[in-house]
């Protein structure tokens, strides 16, 4: 049984907490991640106020347990989105691609615990100082919107500039990822990819069976000139994305190309042209399993492999 000080800070018994996948990371996943005793995130994305509160109140009838939501600080409705949640009195708000501070002494006044993304120690340190309660590191294996440091060299040095714990992100899939994360200073771990091959995930069947399907070199990035640098599945948009920063197209273009393509992979299923989000351990992925079988399965495999450590690895 693995426990650290995050999950008495969430009320959780297991230091895993669910990604905040756009278009993913419904009330339904987010409940049955909480149901098993991990952290369960709605993910606000590009929803409006009133959409993002159904799924809140649709997480509270399905579950009496902690659980969190995702503003996403790039929405159009970001303002309106973080007046819901408080009004809702959501327990954590996480925060992705930006800087939350401005709405940290607002959540806090109201006790909201705040865990926002970060990829970077300056960021993370800010954040600290302003009185955030954990922060997720997040390496560049992760799907979706991402940093420039990988996993293994962000998490230590995030972990050792802060006293606040640290969840690891990024290429965690497993038991053996979470003994790593936990062995680089993580006090506890996200992911995301691995859930999108659950059960509960009400994501299109063909937007899983690509991730069942995809091997260790089938993700790219796309975006690196526009400034908001994506990591999803190779396909027809990827391609067409390639072609167009190739030939030097401009930021706009290039936004108006990904307009849209998130909701048309994991809500419509098109996976040819839609943005199909994947981090890089999606090759690692092979089955579709209830969220309580895939937290027993890893966490009883991060058990097994730190019980097994003093024989196999360490010899006196
Ligand atoms: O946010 C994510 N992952 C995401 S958001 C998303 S929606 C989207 N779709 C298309 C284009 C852009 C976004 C899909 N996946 N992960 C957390 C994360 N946060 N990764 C990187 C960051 C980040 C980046 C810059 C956090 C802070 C930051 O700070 C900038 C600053 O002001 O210092």
């Amino acid at each position: 049984m693995i426990k650290t000080r995050l999950c008495d800070l969430l009320g959780i018994e297991y230091p895993i907490i669910q990604g905040g996948m756009a278009w993913v990371s419904t009330a339904e996943l987010a409940a049955a991640v909480s149901e098993a005793g991990a952290l369960g995130i709605i993910a606000a994305g590009n929803l409006t106020a009133e959409e993002v509160r159904k799924e809140i109140r649709k997480a509270k009838e399905l579950t009496q347990k902690p659980f969190g939501v995702n503003a996403l600080l790039l929405s159009p409705f970001i303002e309106e989105v973080m007046a819901v949640i408080i009004e809702e009195g959501v327990e954590v708000v996480a925060t992705g691609a930006g800087n939350p501070g401005k709405y940290i002494p607002g959540l806090k006044e109201k006790g909201i615990k705040i865990i926002p993304l970060v990829a970077s120690v300056a960021l993370a340190k800010r954040l600290e100082r302003q009185g955030v309660d954990a922060v997720v590191a997040e390496g560049m294996e992760s799907g979706g919107h991402i940093g420039e440091v990988t996993t293994m060299a962000l998490v230590p040095q995030i972990a050792q500039a802060l006293k606040i714990p640290v969840i690891a992100a990024g290429g965690i899939a497993d038991g053996r990822g979470i003994v790593a994360a936990l062995a680089l200073g993580a006090q506890g771990i996200q992911m995301g990819s691995r859930f999108v091959c659950s059960v509960e995930c009400t994501a299109h069947s063909a937007f899983k069976e690509f991730y069942l399907k995809a091997k260790d070199r089938d993700t790219v990035v796309t975006g690196y000139s526009t400034g908001h640098p994506v990591r999803i599945l190779r396909n027809k948009l990827s391609r067409e994305f390639e072609r167009l920063e190739r030939d030097g197209a401009s930021p706009e273009e290039l936004n108006k190309l990904g307009e849209g393509k998130l909701k048309a992979a994991a809500v419509d299923g098109d996976i040819e042209y839609g943005s199909v989000m994947a981090g890089q351990i999606v090759g690692l992925i092979e089955d579709i399993l209830p969220v309580k079988e895939i937290i027993q399965k890893l966490t009883q495999e991060a058990g097994e492999i730190i019980k097994s450590l003093p024989q196999n690895l360490i010899k006196t």
